[in-house]
């Protein structure tokens, strides 16, 4: 056969990576192939698979092809999507920011405290409003730490107060000026409705208001928070998955040492 969709050669397909205009790959280079899901508030019938398919093309989806649908309830479906992006990136022309220290190894951070600071830096940490995930948190504070990266309770010259989660922000404050904290440590997951940038930005005005913002480092993390967030919203930096205590602590010294050696 030499005609149509079975003569296609592998010489037929794209292969050129230009990094002005990336798409997504997925059998071959620049094919845009996506999967989408998503749940319309609508019963599970060909109509609905229609305006899921309608939906996927607004969102930019070329030949949308409806792989699943499934009933949740009488009045909600839930769609997974098949198709080709036709939008592109230009991978030369982004900028982000990212936070600029080595991280060092919990002995580092030691030793680093003890050279250059020479007390013991008092870190308190909590998930702040009514997000109940303490997970987040654990893993950079609890002294068994997560994935093989050690909590800050089992570093010597660190000490850790993790105060779980849906603790009011009046009273991590409160508790930050009693324990006279160093380093704020501040876990958010749910996100519904921007909850969590609400509840950021409060805690800082709190922390404008009691004159003690410029006094702390103050640090924000959870799975949908990133440097660039964090800087928006007034923080110090920002930290999200893949980011341990290492890296946390790493960051809080040196800041802390950059600030002792400004004044
Ligand atoms: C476990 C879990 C729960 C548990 C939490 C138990 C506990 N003790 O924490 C329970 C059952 C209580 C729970 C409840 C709810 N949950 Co929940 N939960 C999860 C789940 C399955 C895992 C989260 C987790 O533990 N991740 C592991 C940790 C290690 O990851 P992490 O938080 O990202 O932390 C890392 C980084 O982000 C960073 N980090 C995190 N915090 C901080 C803080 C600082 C300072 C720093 C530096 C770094 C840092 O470091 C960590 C290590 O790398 C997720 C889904 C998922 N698979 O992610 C949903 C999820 C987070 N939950 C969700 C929801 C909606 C809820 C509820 C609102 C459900 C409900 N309607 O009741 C309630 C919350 C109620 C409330 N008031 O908060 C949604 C959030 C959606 C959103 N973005 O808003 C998710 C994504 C599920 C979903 N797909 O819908 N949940």
């Amino acid at each position: 056969m030499s005609s149509g969709l079975y003569s296609m050669d592998k010489k037929d397909f794209d292969k050129k990576l230009n990094l002005k205009k990336i798409k997504p790959y997925g059998d071959t280079m620049n094919d845009g192939k996506v999967q989408i899901s998503f749940t319309l508030p609508v019963e599970d019938t060909e109509k609905s698979i229609e305006a899921a398919k309608i939906l996927a093309k607004k969102m930019g989806v070329e030949e949308p092809n409806v792989v699943c649908h499934k009933k949740l309830d009488d009045s909600f479906t839930f769609y997974v999507v098949y198709g080709s992006v036709k939008y592109d990136v230009d991978y030369t022309n982004i900028i982000t920011q990212t936070i600029d220290v080595d991280t060092m190894s919990m002995e580092e951070v030691n030793d680093y405290i003890k050279d250059n600071i020479k007390r013991k830096v008092v870190v308190v940490g909590a998930s702040t409003g009514t997000d109940a995930h303490t997970v987040g948190i654990d893993a950079i504070m609890n002294m068994k730490g997560y994935a093989g990266h050690y909590g800050l309770e089992r570093y010597e010259m660190i000490d850790a107060y993790n105060l779980g989660s849906q603790v009011e922000n009046e009273d991590f404050v409160k508790r930050a000026i009693e324990l006279k904290a160093d380093v704020l440590l501040v876990s958010q997951t749910v996100t519904q409705k921007n909850i969590h940038i609400k509840n950021l930005i409060n805690l800082v005005e709190i922390l404008e208001a009691e004159l003690i913002r410029d006094k702390v480092i103050l640090i924000c993390g959870g799975a949908r928070i990133n440097h660039e967030l964090a800087k928006e919203l007034g923080y110090d930096a920002g930290f999200g998955p893949g980011k341990f205590a290492d890296d946390v602590a790493s960051f809080a010294v040196t800041e802390m040492v950059k600030r002792i050696t400004v004044r």
